[in-house]
């Protein structure tokens, strides 16, 4: 049984602070469900005897952080809670959303043949005349975007991919089937960025709001780099947990 806390008005925790701790407690606890509306400014500050200014600044906090979500002259209402990659096992995306429950998905933005960048011809060890497959691919799961994945590949090994369109489909997979390449062991390094306006848009996302920035490559056996991959995740939907041993 939830019991339902009072807020101390004479405490050193600002009450702002305090209503926020409440709503997430209530939302971690199971007591408010993924989109379920939560109560208008107007009923909590009334309820709790507290400004509408505090109750809007819990809220915009519990907003920034992907625990409440807004919908434009609705209301509030509880987000979906993100979903947790580990970081110890070389998954891809698709196997990774099966494991979970959700549907994956993807959509090819472009698919092409270039010249390596300078990143992406230093990460797969190639020579500026040699070629690479530039494919860019929105990634959802259950209909919802979650990342954008630019995807460098040394045409060499993977000229079979260009056959066949790659959506909805699963790279690793085809790797492995038409290409014969087993993927062994990856890098990867995640960090804080932001979209621009055309990535914001494709991941339904405004511009100023953060996303994790994550760059991966590849190996093959014998350390021989396959892919280079900078991704842009939703970190408003994605967490990733790493486990450690002493
Ligand atoms: C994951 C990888 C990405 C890889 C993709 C293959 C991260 C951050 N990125 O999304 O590097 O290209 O899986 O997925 O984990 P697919 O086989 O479903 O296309």
């Amino acid at each position: 049984m939830y019991t339902e806390k009072k807020i101390d008005k004479e405490g050193v925790v600002p009450i702002y602070y305090q209503l926020k701790t409440m709503i997430k407690e209530q939302v971690e606890g199971g007591r408010w469900k993924p989109d379920d509306m939560i109560p208008s400014e107007r009923e909590l500050s009334e309820k709790y005897k507290i400004s509408r200014a505090t109750v809007r600044q819990a809220i915009n906090e519990l907003v920034q952080e992907g625990i409440l979500y807004r919908k434009r002259g609705m209301g509030t209402y509880v987000a979906k809670p993100k979903i947790n990659q580990g970081l110890t096992k070389l998954t891809s995306f698709t196997s990774d959303m099966q494991r979970r429950g959700h549907k994956p998905g993807s959509k090819v933005l472009h698919m092409k043949v270039v010249p390596p960048s300078k990143k992406a011809a230093e990460a797969l060890m190639l020579d500026a005349e040699d070629e690479v497959v530039e494919l860019f691919r929105l990634r959802l799961a259950d209909d919802e975007p979650m990342a954008i994945e630019k995807t460098f590949l040394p045409l060499e090994k993977v000229s079979p991919l260009l056959n066949d369109s790659l959506e909805n489909k699963s790279l690793y997979a085809e790797l492995k089937e038409k290409c014969n390449l087993d993927l062994v062991q990856a890098t990867q390094t995640i960090e804080i960025s932001y979209p621009d306006q055309t990535e914001a848009q494709f991941l339904g996302i405004r511009e100023n709001e953060p996303v994790l920035l994550i760059e991966r490559t590849t190996f093959l056996e014998n350390s021989i780099p396959i892919e280079y991959v900078c991704s842009l995740y939703r970190a408003d939907r994605y967490k990733f947990t790493i486990e450690m041993k002493a």
